[in-house]
């Protein structure tokens, strides 16, 4: 069927992986039975989201500690966040800059389903910044002047710094030489078959999220760079899921942090579904391959597995992540049936080199751009539809419960374009 729309040791220590949490991977490596997990109760109706005092922030000297993990987030704020600044030594591990660490928080007040027209209303306006970009340029370029050569080399310079790239920049523009050249040409001329264009592009990748029923779980498996949305987009996931009458469980595989642990405690609160974490520096494999032990003997729908953002270091992270698949396949060889990246739409280019070492890493096969309110970097999912070709799933446009929607490609050409998608 097809989803659409429409733990032990004190958490305030920094070791992530304790001697018990070694011998437990060894363990689970030979793959024999797991202790129970600890999992939350479930309440009937989902509660208002509770507000939670931010724990004092974890302290590791091996991490760069741009920002503290636990600052609070302005809500709506999401300026393109200035690359943080790694210290000289030790040397930066080679994740590519993240924005800022997560928040611990209570998500956005509960806020009702928008209309399909409210949704069009929204996407265009969080897209605004960088449709005024593209459009301001094409204005001034293409007011009362015909599409020659010069004209096109500027709408390509435009159309790159508009984190379309290069490569789209040009298939773009050749396009529009090929029908329009020597012509006179109106900015809106321009706008609307840059926006045919930009759809025929993404188009292909925008595909729902598919979940095998026949699967007692489907599981989801959430990576990606920390601060990049991953515990938020499980809750908008579980909302949604809950909402088609599936049944769905959360594990909190990201036992780096504490506040982690606790930010998808909320969400699942709030989302009606039970939540199997442990302490602080807890095995995340071994959680995981309790969760999905749980999850099947529960005959749960959906189990979305949130992971860490970064741990030590890049090499630390790749274990892990490898760890959790290998482990999760000794009870389903088949699982994870999705891994799901999360980008942020604010990091522009920068998410390129993020879906290369996912990819690599554990096989990407599902993307979910987040923050493309507000950001001014939108058009870079054009550039990763054309590139990848991974399936985009979804697309984030606030922090609220409801803010997350398929991603639709004429809808999201139309906006970045400035132009009405109804
Ligand atoms: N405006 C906006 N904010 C978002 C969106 N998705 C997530 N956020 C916010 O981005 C911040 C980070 O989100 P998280 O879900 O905690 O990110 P994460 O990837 O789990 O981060 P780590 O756990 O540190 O790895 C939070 O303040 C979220 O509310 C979105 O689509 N739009
Ligand atoms: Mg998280």
């Amino acid at each position: 069927m097809i989803f659409r729309w429409f733990g032990r040791k004190k958490p305030e220590e920094t070791a992530p992986k304790d001697e018990a949490a070694q011998d437990e991977s060894a363990r689970l490596e030979s793959a024999t039975t797991a202790p129970e997990p600890e999992v939350e109760p479930v309440p009937e109706v989902a509660p208002a989201p509770p507000r939670v005092e931010a724990p004092a922030p974890i302290s590791d000297p091996a991490m760069p500690a741009a920002q503290p993990p636990d600052t609070p987030a302005a809500p709506t704020a999401v300026e393109p966040p200035a690359d943080p600044a790694l210290p000289a030594t030790p040397p930066a591990p080679e994740l590519p800059p993240a924005p800022a660490p997560a928040a611990i928080q209570a998500p956005a007040t509960e806020e009702a389903p928008p209309s399909r027209k409210g949704w069009f209303a929204k996407l265009k306006e969080g897209l605004s910044k960088s449709s005024s970009k593209l459009t301001d340029g094409i204005t001034s370029i293409f007011t009362k002047r015909k599409l020659d050569d010069e004209a096109l080399e500027e709408l390509e310079e435009l159309l790159i710094t508009a984190d379309l790239g290069p490569a789209t920049a040009a298939k773009v523009t050749a396009e529009l030489a090929r029908t329009r050249f020597g012509k006179e040409v109106s900015p809106e001329e321009v706008k609307s078959t840059l926006a045919a264009e930009v759809a025929r592009i993404v188009g292909p990748v925008a595909r729902p999220l598919v979940l095998d029923t026949a699967l007692k779980p489907h599981v989801i498996l959430v990576v990606g760079v920390n601060g990049t949305g991953k515990t938020t987009t499980i809750g908008k996931l579980a909302r949604q899921f809950k909402a088609e009458g599936k049944s769905v469980m959360l594990a909190a595989g990201d036992t780096f942090r504490a506040a982690a642990v606790s930010q998808l405690k909320i969400w699942g609160e709030r989302t009606g579904c039970p939540v199997v974490a442990r302490d602080t520096g807890a095995d995340a494999a071994g959680l995981a391959y309790d969760a999905l032990e749980r999850a099947r003997a529960e005959k749960v729908d959906v189990l979305l597995i949130d992971t860490a953002g970064r741990l030590q270091n890049k090499t630390g992270l790749m274990e892990e992540l490898r760890k959790i698949v290998r482990v999760i396949k000794k009870l389903d060889e088949t699982a994870p049936h999705t891994t799901l990246l999360t980008l942020d739409a604010t990091t522009g280019q920068n998410a390129h080199s993020q879906v290369e070492i996912f990819r690599d890493m554990v096989n990407v096969n599902g993307l979910i751009l987040t923050k493309l309110d507000g950001s001014a970097r939108g058009g870079v999912l054009v550039s990763l539809a054309e590139k990848f070709k991974i399936p985009v799933h979804a697309i984030g446009v606030g922090e609220g419960v409801y803010d997350l929607r398929p991603f639709d490609a004429d809808a999201f050409a139309k906006s970045l374009m400035g132009l009405n998608a109804e």
